[in-house]
């Protein structure tokens, strides 16, 4: 049984736009996910996130596991009620931020092994276990696969290796998770920039069958080129019929080009880490607000953002709070630059349905990339 439907209601070459329809609400496509690793969209809140049109959210199994702990979070009713948010949320399965965040790991069939980047106390995680806390302890509506993201570049053996054992880790997460009415399960291809290993990838993860499919591995410092030909054949071997998510991606350039290919759904930390840093999101690119040009600027952030934090203050007063590190700064960036994801993915959805999402991409490409 698959607990999710998902409907396609239009599609124009590859890019499709539809809806996932989960228990806790549905989710339309294209969709942007902000990410909320540590139980918190950082420097929003909740209200604040779903005034921008976000449908679902992204977790951290391997932050939360290091801290409030899954046995905790638990008895505290679950991740969505500890942080107030009742729409879906999608959990990460932890692997790849142990690879990026934890002192040594070591990798063996049977688990990964870490120390935490927090106190460097030693975790074990399996996949069984990766699953038993998403689905069981944080009570996530959307599950990863555990999985084994490959450093780029990578020699065809090495790149082989990650596909395999991602493959057999697909094949125990499916078992651990067994059949769940209100929640769903994604496998994650892998396969670095190899054509032949991305689609034995989707060939086995196909074989164990998922409730959605992820495209794992990019955005990992191949650049845009590169994981855009990687894209152009890397969601064709997915089904169709069910979402395909890219893992971590990325920037909006990076989103439409990947929408083109025929992906669904994203996440990235880049809105809100830019946003801390100063930096502003806009359908015109990147504004780095620290910039002096900025500080005489009366006009708003971007007026076709539909956001207080992008309508209602001048770049001059962000220009002072991001020059002068005060927090507000931080939070109305955040939100703006939340706020211009929401509004590109609300836009292709609308471009996919209207029949002109080509003359979209063509449009916005000459204005985001112009400068
Ligand atoms: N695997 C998992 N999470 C991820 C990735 C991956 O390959 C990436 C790669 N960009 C981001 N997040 N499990």
């Amino acid at each position: 049984m698959l607990p999710f439907p998902f409907d396609i209601f239009a599609t124009e070459g590859r890019a499709r736009t539809g809806v996932l329809k989960t228990p806790r609400g549905d989710i339309r496509t294209p969709a942007f996910m902000p990410v909320g690793t540590a139980a918190t969209v950082k420097a929003m809140t909740v209200d604040q996130v779903k005034q921008t049109g976000a449908d679902i959210l992204l977790g951290n199994t391997y932050h939360l596991m290091l801290r409030p702990g899954p046995e905790r979070m638990e008895r505290l009713g679950g991740l969505h009620n500890f942080m107030r948010w009742d729409k879906p949320i999608l959990t990460d399965s932890g692997g790849f931020q142990v690879m990026s965040l934890s002192g040594i790991s070591k990798l063996t069939e049977e688990a990964v092994t870490f120390s935490s980047h927090i106190d460097g106390s030693k975790h074990i995680l399996t996949p069984e276990r990766s699953i038993q806390i998403q689905a069981d302890r944080l009570g996530s509506d959307i599950v990863m696969q555990l999985d084994e993201c490959v450093a780029w570049p990578a020699e065809e053996k090495r790149a082989r290796e990650g596909m395999e054992l991602s493959a057999r880790w697909a094949q125990r997460s499916k078992n651990a998770f067994g059949t769940r009415d209100a929640q769903a399960l994604f496998g994650i291809q892998q396969g670095s920039t190899y054509e032949n290993l991305r689609r034995e990838s989707s060939e086995r993860l196909q074989e164990i069958g998922f409730d959605g499919y992820a495209i794992g591995g990019l955005a990992v410092g191949e650049g845009h080129e590169a994981m855009c030909e990687v894209l152009d054949f890397a969601p064709e071997f997915l089904p169709k019929d069910r979402p395909r998510y890219l893992m971590g991606v990325g920037k909006p350039i990076d989103l439409v080009e990947a929408v083109y290919r025929g992906v669904d759904m994203f996440d990235c930390v880049l809105p809100t880490r830019a946003g801390r840093h100063g930096q502003a999101w806009t359908w015109d690119g990147p504004l780095n607000l620290k910039n002096a040009r900025f500080a005489e600027d009366q006009d708003p952030l971007d007026p076709g953002v539909p956001c207080p934090a992008s309508q209602d203050y001048s770049k001059a007063y962000l220009h002072h709070l991001i020059r002068a590190d005060e927090i507000l700064g931080k939070i109305l960036l955040s939100w703006h630059n939340i706020a211009f994801f929401q509004a590109l993915t609300a836009a292709m959805r609308e471009a996919i349905s209207e029949g002109r999402f080509e003359q979209f991409r063509r449009d916005f490409r000459a204005r985001h990339l112009k400068a």
